[in-house]
């Protein structure tokens, strides 16, 4: 990568380990509060807390992450970035970072505990919504600075299929550039002028809708680079080369297409949506699950394959040859492994009759632990460990290696803790986002206190999983000996089938995602407008 772009991305990356830090240690005090053995001091509210937890961390370490690789992935496998495009990136960074400080301000003032995911009725401070679409505008800068690039390569290589990894960012960040309308429609339209005091209600099925036509999306938005990771530099790691990239372009292809028209999921239980359309998304629901299963498959393949040639016999003789000492390797391994439970949760999740039973308990909770606090964020902390020392001119020495493997297995048995008390506490009808209570000396709470107590030791050991991380992360960026890392970019196998070209072909997957996308949404939105309770105003005061 080159230097200024790499500058880029490291600044990026900064911010995203001082909102882990930060968003680590609120989520401490949170197992904490809720272990029934420690209140907070100086008045610090849970909710305000457990809104700087979810901000910081499911909104701001990731996307800045994100954008950071992203722009990384793109500087090296489509050329430098042109100055105007790098410009595009630091004006994004900025406007990223000064939205993120009015945000996090707001809530640290305690005038917007109102969690991540900013349900309406409840209300913030302007500077919340503000400081939140300034992180949105930011993003859409560099993200067509991201295009640009791309459509620069294409431009210069009439015909050519485009690199894997550089496609694989552009579809990231479509992917995000279409969910965040939803955001910024629910924001612009709705939130900020009812916080402003300009109209006094707001529809509060209308602003959830738009939430998790954002929302469900958003989840893939960090799980994507995870995959890039996967299916371009893992092959790369441990020596293997890429199972295909036709499958690989595909996957994503999918995700594009199914990722965003599936927000009723979230809302299964929501009333005042007809029961046909929450049939309907939970059908492309399931059939986001397919690039994820095809994703497992490529995986198995490239390990299987990569097993076999270094003399592997047997079903699984394979699995011993893979490099078990390296960090690189090892931390985005253990978030595999960990997606295989966390997945079958979301399955859970999305069948129907069966949300009924976990929806809005701590099982949920448990889910996105398992999803994006382990699968995703170890693979980060795997690129994390070549990333930084590539952009840096250093090494990763055999002593941080070290602790890297430490590190992951330190996460790995925090969050078994942490997510498997979560889920059991969930099945026992414990409920997501609550403080420590007794409800009243009730013979059903007292069940949930020895799960919400293995909660916490689990959110403690995490917590020595984030220092241990930002150790290796402080030395790869300032101490560690100087020297060249590698950007692992993997070669694809001479087995895979030529890449059709049709995977390349925007104008037919962005009008089948539109058209998706109407269909999913449009007579439920009519619907919703038509419906409205007499008096609310949303969007229906434009009618
Ligand atoms: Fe989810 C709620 C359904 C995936 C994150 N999810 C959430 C929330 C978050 C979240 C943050 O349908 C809470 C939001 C809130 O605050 O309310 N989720 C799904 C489904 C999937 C899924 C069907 N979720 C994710 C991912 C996330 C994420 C990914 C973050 C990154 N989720 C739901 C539903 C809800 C929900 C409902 C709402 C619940 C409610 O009622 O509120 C699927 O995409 C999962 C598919 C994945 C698989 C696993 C494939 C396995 C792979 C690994 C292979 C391993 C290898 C290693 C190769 C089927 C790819 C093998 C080696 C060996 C040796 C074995």
């Amino acid at each position: 990568v080159n230097s200024r772009d790499g500058k880029l991305a490291m600044a990026h990356i900064y911010v995203a380990f001082i909102a882990l830090f930060l968003g680590g240690f609120a989520g401490l005090l949170q197992t904490l509060v809720r272990s029934g053995e420690f209140t907070l001091p100086a008045g610090i509210g849970y909710y305000q807390l457990l809104t700087v937890h979810g901000v910081l961390l499911g909104l701001v370490l990731t996307t800045f992450f994100i954008i950071g690789f992203l722009f990384a992935s793109l500087s090296k496998t489509a050329g430098t970035l042109s100055d105007k495009v790098r410009l595009s990136g630091w004006i994004g960074f900025w406007f990223m970072t000064v939205g993120t400080s009015m945000t996090a301000t707001t809530i640290l003032l305690g005038k917007a505990s109102v969690l991540y995911t900013f349900y309406a009725p409840l209300m913030a401070h302007p500077a919340f919504y503000l400081g939140l679409t300034l992180v949105v505008v930011g993003s859409w800068i560099s993200g067509f600075g991201m295009f640009s690039h791309f459509g620069k390569w294409k431009k210069a290589n009439p015909g050519a299929v485009t690199p894997l990894l550089a496609f694989m960012a552009v579809i990231t960040m479509i992917l995000w550039l279409v969910a965040t309308l939803g955001v910024a429609a629910a924001v612009l339209i709705q939130f900020l002028p009812w916080s402003l005091g300009l109209v006094e209600t707001i529809d509060v099925l209308i602003s959830r809708t738009l939430f998790w036509y954002f929302g469900h999306p958003l989840v893939y938005f960090w799980l994507l680079p995870a995959y890039m990771a996967w299916y371009v530099v893992i092959p790369k790691v441990i020596g293997a080369k890429i199972f295909s990239d036709a499958l690989a372009r595909l996957s994503f292809v999918l995700f594009l297409l199914f990722s965003i028209p599936v927000g009723f999921h979230h809302q299964l239980t929501e009333p005042g949506i007809d029961p046909a359309w929450k049939f309907l998304q939970v059908v492309l629901t399931f059939m986001v699950i397919i690039p994820s299963l095809m994703t497992a498959f490529s995986m198995f393949a490239t390990f299987e394959m990569y097993g076999r040639s270094k003399g592997a016999t047997g079903l699984f003789g394979w699995f011993r040859k893979l490099p078990w000492g390296d960090a690189r390797f090892f931390a985005p391994f253990m978030g595999m492994l960990i997606f295989i439970p966390a997945g079958a949760g979301g399955v859970i999740n999305a069948s129907h009759q069966m949300n009924q039973v976990v929806h809005n308990t701590i099982w949920v909770t448990g889910h996105f632990h398992l999803t994006v606090a382990t699968t995703v964020l170890l693979t980060f902390f795997g690129i994390a460990y070549w990333l930084i020392p590539h952009i840096t001119g250093r090494v990763l020495t055999k002593a941080m290696n070290k602790l890297a493997i430490v590190q992951t297995i330190v996460w790995v048995v925090g969050m078994a803790f942490m997510s498997t008390a979560m889920h059991f506490a969930g099945l026992l009808g414990a409920p997501r986002r609550s403080s420590f209570s007794t409800y009243g000396d009730s013979a059903q709470a007292a069940e949930w206190i020895p799960y919400q107590i293995a909660q916490a030791i689990g959110g403690s050991i995490l917590f020595i999983g984030i220092i241990l991380v930002l150790v290796i992360v402080i030395n790869l960026a300032f101490f560690a000996p100087k020297g060249e890392t590698e950007f692992p970019v993997g070669e694809v196998a001479d087995t895979a089938e030529r890449t059709p070209m049709i995977l390349e072909n925007w104008k037919v997957w962005v009008g089948v995602l539109v058209a998706l996308i109407l269909i999913a949404y449009t007579i439920p939105f009519i619907d919703m407008i038509q419906n409205a309770p007499p008096g609310s105003k949303g969007f229906n005061n434009l009618l």
